[in-house]
């Protein structure tokens, strides 16, 4: 979404980490697409933080780890657009829709995962896939992929292939893509079509022809100016642009206007002040059914009534009913752009699923000196560092009630959030008698 992309003032000079030491081999055409991504990146001058790049496997998957300061995935073989497409519908249909997804994919990748791209397309997904077509697998030895021209010897067609390639560009035209380009990998306005295909709002596809030396040369009398030859490449430059269709978080938007409410989501005003000084990783584990993530649920909504910015990230067995059930909750005062919990502040155990669940995860291995537990007098909790607390959450709260008594003893012991703000979000729950008995209960207990 090209309103949604923000200039930055301060153009950067570069968005990799290592602009002379690539960890292609020489003569690779990866360096060259590599560097063309980075130009066109400050071409555009894109916030760092506004760019997302997801790796797909092979010597391609090296590209992701070369960029510094923007968001990267590195993802299985074939998937990546996939993943992409996952990311940007959350940030385009669920938050600010500033985030631009680039998928750095190989033709092995590619042959593995056509329908993702073609789905891709299809959406019109404001996706931009940079196609490393070197016509094999290199990092797995040269084998053919479904690019490799007719005639191409490699690895696995000693005397040459004999099954005509495909043609992306056509099979994504049939998936009505909005944007697609062939170019070779030393064209000079490499970095210009880039710049143009993430620039377009919806899908793009840039196929990027070159040579893998290591594999490539062996066999077959190309060299880089007779690539488009080799590919029998019917179609170079930019040959399909167009705006007719809405990219799809901008055409679900404007069919589904209401979709914070569709899944449930509400605006919080924050009418309190926390005492967060840094990051807070909470896991709160215990057994499915017994409200574990619910109770997780109502602490983030505290927290953002408390002004702080907050993530909660779900776990259950796919059975659902059954097993454990955990959810890992974020705090911060600033904009979390990291998820996951290294270091745990607060480990809320409530039951033995729970418990056996942490252990699997490795959590108590990773428990520091500073870290609060809080448990059920009825668990055993494996040897780890930081500080136990252990009541009767079971026994006195029920099952279903011991994640929030829990939470609430731990968070009230740490003073992050005010319990006010408990109260007032546990107000507006269905169960709003029970969840502020429980909290009544545990703030006389303390
Ligand atoms: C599902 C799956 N199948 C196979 C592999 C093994 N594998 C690792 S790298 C690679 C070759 C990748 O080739 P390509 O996508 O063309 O990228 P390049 O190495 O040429 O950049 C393969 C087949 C894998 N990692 N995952």
């Amino acid at each position: 979404m090209s309103e949604a992309m923000t200039q930055n003032p301060e153009r950067i000079q570069t968005y990799l980490k290592v602009t002379e030491k690539f960890p292609f081999c020489k003569g690779c055409g990866h360096h060259h697409v590599t560097g063309a991504i980075n130009s066109a990146l400050v071409k555009l001058g894109l916030e760092p933080e506004h760019v997302n790049i997801t790796s797909d496997i092979g010597c391609v998957g090296l590209i992701d780890a070369l960029f510094e300061g923007v968001h990267s995935f590195h993802t299985t073989h074939g998937r990546s657009t996939a993943f992409a497409t996952g990311v940007e519908i959350a940030d385009s249909v669920l938050a600010d829709s500033k985030l631009k997804n680039i998928v750095v994919i190989g033709d092995g990748g590619a042959t593995i995962g056509l329908l993702h791209l073609v789905n891709a397309a299809q959406m019109n997904v404001d996706v931009t896939v940079i196609l490393y077509n070197n016509f094999l697998f290199g990092m797995t030895g040269g084998q053919n992929s479904g690019f490799s021209p007719v005639g191409f010897v490699t690895a696995t067609t000693p005397n040459g292939n004999i099954i005509p390639p495909v043609d992306m560009i056509s099979v994504l035209r049939g998936a009505n893509a909005s944007f697609l380009a062939r170019k070779t990998a030393t064209d000079a306005d490499l970095p210009e079509t880039i710049a143009q295909a993430i620039s377009h709002p919806g899908f793009a596809l840039v196929e990027v022809l070159e040579l893998c030396p290591e594999y490539a040369l062996r066999g077959n009398a190309i060299r880089g100016n007779k690539l488009a030859e080799t590919a029998s490449a019917q179609e170079l430059g930019v040959v399909v642009s167009r705006r007719e269709r809405m990219e799809f978080g901008e055409a679900y938007r404007s069919k589904f206007p209401r979709v914070e409410q569709e899944i449930g989501a509400r605006e919080i005003e924050p009418r309190y002040e926390n005492s967060l000084e840094k990051r807070f990783g909470i896991v709160v584990a215990g057994t499915a059914g017994e409200r574990v993530q619910f109770s997780s649920h109502l602490l983030v909504e505290a927290a953002v009534l408390s002004g702080a910015n907050a993530t909660q990230k779900n776990d259950n067995p796919v059975t659902q009913g059954t097993g454990f059930s955990l959810s890992e909750v974020v705090l911060s005062g600033k904009p979390i752009y990291y998820t996951g919990i290294d270091v745990p502040d607060i480990v809320v155990a409530v039951s033995e699923d729970g418990v056996r669940e942490l252990a699997s995860k490795g959590i108590f291995e990773r428990t520091g000196s500073d870290t609060l537990i809080v448990t059920d007098e009825s668990l055993e909790i494996p040897k780890c560092e930081g500080r136990i607390v252990k009541q009767p959450f079971r026994r006195k709260y029920m099952p279903g009630g011991a994640a929030f008594a829990g939470i609430l003893t731990a968070v009230s012991m740490t003073g992050i959030i005010p319990m006010l703000a408990f109260q007032d979000i546990a107000a507006s729950q269905k169960k709003s008698e029970e969840l502020l008995s429980i909290i009544e209960h545990v703030l006389g207990g303390i």
